[in-house]
């Protein structure tokens, strides 16, 4: 039995196939993590999004912001719908209200059962401790599970305010910065006051802002952080943190990462799946 952390799918279904294969994947014994993005910009958005969900005991997964992105557009939020989306067979499909309810009710971090280890989309805040951060990812997991789920997505979950954490923030506002955090997040300050503008290789930023994962007091170092979300990172296996988007959509590589192993097994992806005009994910 082995455990694998698989990056941002994002709609890439024949590349998420060869990869099985070339891991010699077992179904009945193996569990498979994905690190949230599942659909959007790429060609198989909804194959990737019945895989997930049907392999019910044996898959996990978190909630990127494609993922919300998704939600979103189910919820009838049309400003969020850009000609990039590809989610039209998603929406039109005769089992998507099963589909959307299963994907509401999925969480922001996942927890090892027994390791110090867990996975996010886009990354933990350095101000907050792996405890907290679990305690936080599970008030925003139990609002989606609220019967006005969809108004909630509507109407207050969209937006880059407010930036600055602080645990006296109630309300929206709050789960906003938690949603932001877990899901959205690139660079920050020390004081994990968020940053959204820059998408770029670390080395070419040049304000006070860095990516998240390299703030020497980061309080989660406790924990091995396995994320997705910053394809431009590359594979980065340093700092406690595990990059898993290696760019698939974008004409890169599609990963697994064995957590008994600890190795990395990866295919290349082929023009197939990226977008007609690339833009970062
Ligand atoms: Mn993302």
């Amino acid at each position: 039995m082995a455990t694998y952390v698989i990056g941002d799918l994002q709609g890439c279904y024949d590349e998420l196939q060869q990869l099985l294969s070339l891991i010699n994947y077992q179904p009945e014994q193996d569990e498979l993590w994905f690190a949230g993005d599942i659909v959007n910009r790429g060609p198989k958005s909804l194959d990737c999004l019945r895989f997930v969900k049907n392999l019910g005991s044996k898959g996990k997964m978190v909630l990127g912001n494609h993922d919300f992105h998704l939600l979103a557009a189910y919820s009838g939020v049309e400003k969020f719908l850009s000609k990039s989306d590809t989610l039209t067979d998603i929406i039109n499909a005769p089992d998507v209200h099963e589909l959307m309810d299963w994907l509401r009710q999925q969480p922001l971090m996942v927890r090892h059962e027994f390791l110090p280890l867990v996975m996010v989309h886009a990354g933990i805040p350095p101000q907050w401790t792996i405890s907290q951060a679990q305690n936080l990812a599970d008030e925003v997991q139990k609002s989606l599970q609220a019967d006005d789920w969809q108004d909630q997505l509507r109407h207050h979950l969209f937006g880059s305010e407010p930036t600055l954490w602080q645990e006296s923030l109630t309300g929206w506002d709050r789960l906003r910065y938690i949603v932001n955090a877990f899901a959205r997040m690139r660079y920050c300050s020390a004081d994990g006051e968020l940053e959204f503008s820059q998408k770029g290789k670390p080395e070419n930023n040049a304000s006070h802002f860095q990516p998240w994962f390299t703030w020497p007091h980061r309080k989660n170092k406790t924990a091995e952080i396995f994320f997705g979300h910053w394809s431009t990172l590359g594979a980065i296996d340093a700092y406690n943190i595990h990059t898993t988007d290696t760019g698939c959509l974008w004409g890169g590589k599609l990963t697994a990462y064995c957590l008994d192993s600890k190795m990395r097994h990866t295919i290349d992806c082929p023009q197939a799946c990226q977008p007609k005009k690339a833009k970062s994910s």
